[in-house]
């Protein structure tokens, strides 16, 4: 059986199936970005729960395999070379899964890097822009006066939903017929923008017809239904 026991996190998070994929996480937009992938490949692996409350991202056992202390990240027994390989910024955990198991990532290397154009999109664009608006409207920063801050936000967020919903004119998914890890990237973070940060009317979202129909059917996926639950309380 592979050991996991000089990884330091192993410490704090003790591997009872050391030979499965380690996701140490939350079920944020980001985290579930990992466990709907590791639930669509169904691969086994073992959820530990990082928790924000108790300030587990900030410990020297997480710290140990995410130095930017947030999560998701993993730690594969079965790396490249059969070596373990811990792996933290959800975009390039996506990558290398994909890469690992040939799946949800197109074959042919045209298709590959438009898959990863859509992936930066989502890691530069949607993610850091969608948290600041969630920041503004829906957690502290919704007290400030000062508008201004969230506006911009709400503008640069409905100008990426635009970018997305003409992605989307005419395709099944973002790669066109193929469901992709662009989707499993992307997806989390609009579901959680119209439902946890309660922005929709905000960003006017009805007016993003082909987004609204795609995340519907990704929703429906049983994996990402079971992902999105990921670690449990
Ligand atoms: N670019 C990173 C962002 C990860 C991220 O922002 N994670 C948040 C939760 S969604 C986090 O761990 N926050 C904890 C903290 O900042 O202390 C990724 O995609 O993995």
């Amino acid at each position: 059986m592979t050991s996991l026991d000089s990884f330091a996190v192993t410490k704090k998070w003790p591997a009872v199936h050391p030979d499965r994929i380690q996701l140490y996480s939350l079920p944020t937009p980001n985290g579930v970005k990992v466990s709907i992938l590791l639930e669509e490949l169904g691969l086994p692996y073992e959820p530990h729960r990082v928790s924000f409350d108790t300030k587990d991202q900030f410990t020297p056992e997480f710290l140990s395999i995410s130095p930017n202390n947030k999560i998701p990240a993993i730690l594969d027994p079965n790396g490249p070379d059969g070596k373990p390989l811990a792996l933290f910024e959800s975009g390039a955990i996506l990558i290398y899964l994909a890469s690992k198991t040939g799946r949800f990532i197109p074959a042919d290397t045209a298709g590959r890097y438009e898959t990863l154009q859509w992936i930066m999109f989502q890691m530069g664009g949607i993610g850091p822009m969608f948290g600041q608006l969630g920041f503004f409207h829906t957690f502290a920063g919704k007290e400030y006066e000062d508008k201004r801050p969230r506006d911009r936000y709400v503008a640069e967020s409905k100008r990426l939903l635009g970018v997305l919903d003409q992605r989307l004119q005419g395709r099944d998914w973002v790669m066109g017929d193929e469901y992709t890890i662009a989707d499993i990237a992307i997806l989390p973070w609009v579901r959680n923008l119209v439902g946890f940060y309660g922005a929709g009317d905000l960003v006017e979202f009805s007016q993003f017809k082909n987004v609204a129909r795609v995340l519907e059917a990704f929703v429906a996926r049983p994996a990402v239904a079971k992902g999105l639950t990921i670690p449990a309380a």
